[in-house]
């Protein structure tokens, strides 16, 4: 059998050459007293990526994202978010353990809020109510199928929120690949919204690690309960420094994923057997619904990896494909003949 295509997630991507580099020459300090030059480096070039004011290195994009939650809501407080967001459905039910806050999760197509839901999901001001204080967005939305939140929708969502008295936090874990894809600076997309969490560690191939961005004395907040988390690392420059790597190298070419992604899914598409909405391809993602009569997801999965070709179960029907650095052209094509043997 060939070489493993792993498409189950772009976590699974490998740090460049160059990252190793810059990990093993890396100028280091203890970063709780905030002594370590490469993660401030990290820091301010995160920051201004993103269009904030300060930005945290965090561990995880799930711990950025519950490290942003405590510091911006109160026990008792309710979160509005999209019942398929990774902070409400993928997160261990951090939100209710580390903040004590309550969900009031919404159904959306493809991870798109509409900001009349949000508006009447915006609790008014009675004894009875938690009080209504963030919603939480997420863009590129994972389990919408990777697709993007236009800028105008996005405004007019964090308004919505805004003119209800909430604060806006964006889960970009994917960042990067929503501002590929709508041709906008990442800070664009970022604008509307109070925080913004990013991964360097999927699509852009750092190691380990996720920023968090927002106002600096909110940055603040955040690097103490990042503290109480067990968050607070001591010579992380050398993990920010293939962050500094992903940040100035890896962000064009998640072009090259996102055409992957769609010549991928053009390709499944006709497979018969497989269903793939096409119009939510938009980055870096495939989902793939299994109608094939006999054939469930973990079936399907199970006959691509016997052709040595890794995806992810998402469902009782449903497939996900991600491209990233790892997977080339010929990934493509090996997927495809994997698709084709494993619905045959
Ligand atoms: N997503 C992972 C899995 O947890 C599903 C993946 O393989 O896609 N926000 C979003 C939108 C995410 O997709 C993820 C990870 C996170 C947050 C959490 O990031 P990490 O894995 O760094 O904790």
């Amino acid at each position: 059998m060939s070489a493993v295509v792993d498409l189950r997630s772009d976590t699974v991507t490998l740090p460049t050459p160059e990252m190793l580099r810059a990990m093993a020459t890396a100028e280091l300090g203890d970063d709780v007293y905030g002594e370590d030059p490469t993660v401030r480096r990290l820091e301010e070039l995160a920051a201004e990526r993103v269009g904030k004011e300060a930005a945290l290195f965090v561990p995880s994009g799930t711990m950025g994202n519950g490290i942003a939650v405590l510091t911006h809501t109160r026990r008792g407080d309710e979160v509005i978010c999209d019942l398929t967001s990774h902070v409400y459905d993928a997160e261990v039910g951090g939100l209710a353990v580390l903040s004590g806050v309550q969900a009031r999760p919404l159904e959306s197509a493809k991870g798109l809020l509409r900001s009349e839901q949000v508006e009447s999901a915006i609790r008014p001001d009675d004894v009875h109510f938690p009080r209504s204080r963030l919603l939480c967005l997420e863009n590129p939305h994972n389990f919408g199928g990777g697709t993007v939140a236009p800028l105008a929708l996005m405004a007019e969502l964090c308004a919505t929120a805004r003119r209800g008295g909430l604060v806006v936090h964006l889960d970009g874990a994917r960042l990067f690949n929503a501002s590929v894809a709508l041709g906008v600076p990442a800070a664009e997309i970022a604008a509307h919204a109070d925080s913004v969490m990013f991964c360097l560690s999927k699509g852009l191939c750092a190691p380990v690690g996720s920023m968090l961005a927002g106002p600096a004395d909110w940055i603040a907040e955040a690097r103490r309960a990042r503290k109480m988390l067990g968050g607070g690392l001591r010579q992380v420059g050398v993990l920010a420094a293939a962050g500094i790597v992903a940040l100035e190298t890896m962000v064009e070419r998640l072009a090259e994923d996102h055409a992957n992604a769609r010549r991928l899914a053009e390709g499944l598409a006709g497979i018969p057997g497989l269903d793939v909405d096409l119009e939510t391809v938009q980055t870096n993602m495939v989902f793939v619904e299994v109608v094939a009569r006999g054939l469930d997801a973990a079936s399907f999965v199970a006959g691509l990896a016997a052709a040595g070709v890794r995806a992810g179960a998402v469902g009782a029907t449903r497939v996900r494909f991600v491209t990233h650095k790892d997977v080339e052209a010929l990934g493509v094509d090996a997927a495809l003949r994997a698709a084709r043997a494993a619905t045959g």
